[in-house]
């Protein structure tokens, strides 16, 4: 009888698990395949028209206005890429200059603020954006390519043609830890099976999407009404002998554990989803 009891109760965290684990994932897909449309959209109308029908404000408008569609993410922002002897010019035609990622300590909120932060040192190609949704406008001229995380992802994402996600990191402006997820865009249309180096010449831009795990993913449990019964974390497993806590507060040991495979689309990081019970039985 005993036994029973405590196979159902293994049966139900396995449940409740799974069904949170694949609520997260089909939301985190979601709003994946909007951001590549999105990445389209700027390929199209801003690098396919000349003269560009994209400006902050038609962009500014259509991702608030479209936000219902990436659910999870805090934010969308388009960098263009900027090779170094463009600069000049570059910052003539914008009216500002590129600035560099305040870094580790960010003591200050002011330092945040795009007109306190220095101008960027001399790079052979930088990423500043020049668009974004009204909710990460903190980002505009923003050389992105001076974060370290920021950077591997527009590596990662031109080289392959697919979006990619960075490890968890502290975001800017935001006292969480979040993710970034980026596409690159084209300047032609590519072959499913170009070679990362005739991706790399194509590239003209990054269209990048922020993930405040934490309060997002709290948002989504907070739908379904059982957090009196299991305690939820989510761990980035890429090192399995170093998981990162995304979200969730410090295990307590109530025994019963459950885990819950993520994907999240991007085979070079691995997520996983971990329940137990709050209550003892
Ligand atoms: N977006 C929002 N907050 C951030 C951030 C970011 N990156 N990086 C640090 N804090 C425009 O991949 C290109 C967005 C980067 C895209």
């Amino acid at each position: 009888l005993n036994k029973d009891i405590v196979l159902r109760r293994k049966e139900t965290l396995a449940n409740m698990c799974d069904e949170r684990a694949r609520m997260l994932q089909d939301q985190f897909n979601v709003s994946m395949n909007h951001v590549h449309a999105l990445a389209i959209l700027v390929s199209t109308f801003h690098h396919g028209k000349q003269p560009s029908a994209i400006d902050q404000k038609t962009f500014g408008e259509y991702t608030e206005r479209t936000a219902f569609e990436r659910p999870l993410t805090s934010g969308v922002a388009y960098a263009l890429r900027v090779i170094h002897s463009e600069r000049d010019q570059f910052e003539k035609q914008h009216g500002w200059t590129i600035k560099k990622m305040e870094t580790e300590d960010q003591t200050l909120v002011q330092d945040c603020i795009p007109e306190n932060l220095d101008p960027s040192p001399p790079q052979d190609e930088y990423a500043p954006v020049i668009f974004s949704q009204e909710t990460v406008s903190h980002i505009v001229s923003i050389d992105m390519m001076s974060g370290k995380e920021d950077r591997e992802n527009i590596l990662r994402a031109r080289a392959s043609g697919k979006g990619v996600l960075t490890s968890p990191f502290k975001l800017l402006k935001s006292n969480h830890l979040g993710v970034v997820l980026t596409f690159a865009v084209y300047n032609i249309h590519l072959h499913p099976d170009a070679t990362p180096e005739q991706r790399i010449n194509a590239t003209v831009g990054y269209l990048g999407a922020s993930y405040d795990v934490p309060s997002l993913v709290e948002k989504l449990l907070l739908q379904l009404a059982s957090k009196q019964t299991i305690v939820v974390n989510v761990y980035d497993t890429t090192s399995k002998i170093a998981p990162i806590n995304m979200y969730g507060t410090d295990v307590v040991d109530t025994g019963l554990l459950h885990i819950s495979s993520l994907d999240f689309g991007d085979p070079a990081r691995k997520h996983e989803m971990h329940c137990r019970f709050k209550q003892k039985p």
